[in-house]
């Protein structure tokens, strides 16, 4: 088993309850333990013009490949009524694999650590409530990140 640290996000139809159902489907994927949940986090969105986001991140430890649990977590985007008109664009449901084990990860569909985690606050302060003290498998600690990355803005629930 590999710990898997996943983030999540929604700004559409009642967020925190996408994420809570989200959280239930994490926690049948086979081969698989949902082992964590941080706390839910509201902040603007990035792009502006669009609804504010719940975001959360979810420790899973699983025995599933990573493109075996990238499949699955889209499955389960899709299932919650994931649209995929623009990127970026507002969405029901949003799962990234940001850490996996110690792997680095560099793949046409997936690249681990998640490319923009280090500079975004709703990712970052969820993931250290679960993994204090860590260091990426790229050598870079969460500390680091988290001192470059301020807490403002973020609204915990
Ligand atoms: N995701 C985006 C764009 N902007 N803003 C917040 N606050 N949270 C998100 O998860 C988010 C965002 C597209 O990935
Ligand atoms: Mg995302
Ligand atoms: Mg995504």
């Amino acid at each position: 088993m590999e710990r898997v640290y996943i983030g999540m996000g929604s700004n559409l139809a009642a967020p925190a309850e996408q994420l809570r159902e989200a959280l239930k489907a994490l926690g049948q994927l086979p081969h698989t333990r949902l082992s964590g949940v941080s706390s839910f986090y509201v902040s603007d969105s990035l792009l502006p013009g669009q609804p504010r986001y719940t975001n959360a991140v979810a420790a899973l430890d699983t025995a599933l490949e990573p493109l075996a649990l990238l499949d699955a977590l889209q499955a389960i985007e899709n299932g919650q009524g994931r649209e995929r008109l623009e990127r970026w664009g507002p969405r029901t449901l949003d799962l990234d694999i940001l850490l996996f084990g110690d792997r680095l990860i560099d793949e046409p569909r997936l690249k681990v650590p998640h490319y923009h985690m280090q500079a975004r606050a709703f990712v970052l302060y969820p993931l250290a409530e679960l993994a204090p003290g860590i260091t990426l498998a790229d050598g870079r600690a969460l500390d680091g990140l988290l001192a470059a990355c301020p807490f403002e803005g973020l609204e915990r629930l």
